[in-house]
């Protein structure tokens, strides 16, 4: 029955919780890919795939879009997941040999 202390917000009506729904949106950053000269298109378009989920044709997109631009969104996620993402790229990247950067930005 309504009307209870405790009935509506399961306290037990010790405590008024979420009396009003709070939802807060993340902040989101864009993973900003850099250019370079030495980093191979393909290890490139392999990491927008594996990583930033892109589809092919999509990935090689940014990837030229980078190449020609000197640089191109990779990904828009909350920070600490972009931090991720780049921390991932730069392992990938040192690992084969390639000076691939990336860097995070407000969206
Ligand atoms: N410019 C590189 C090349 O000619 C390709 C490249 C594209 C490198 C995107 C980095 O973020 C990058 N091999």
């Amino acid at each position: 029955m309504a009307g209870k202390p405790g009935d509506q917000d399961q306290t037990g009506g010790a405590v008024k919780e979420r009396v009003h729904e709070q939802t807060k949106e993340p902040t989101l950053y864009n993973v900003v890919l850099l250019n370079d000269d030495y980093t191979p298109m393909q290890f490139v378009v392999d990491v927008l795939e594996g990583l930033f989920q892109k589809s092919p044709s999509e990935a090689y997109r940014v990837m030229m879009q980078v190449h020609l631009e000197g640089r191109g969104i990779a990904g828009v996620y909350p920070w600490e997941v972009a931090e991720t993402k780049v921390h991932s790229l730069t392992t990938l990247a040192r690992d084969a040999g390639h000076p691939l950067q990336a860097t995070i930005e407000d969206a």
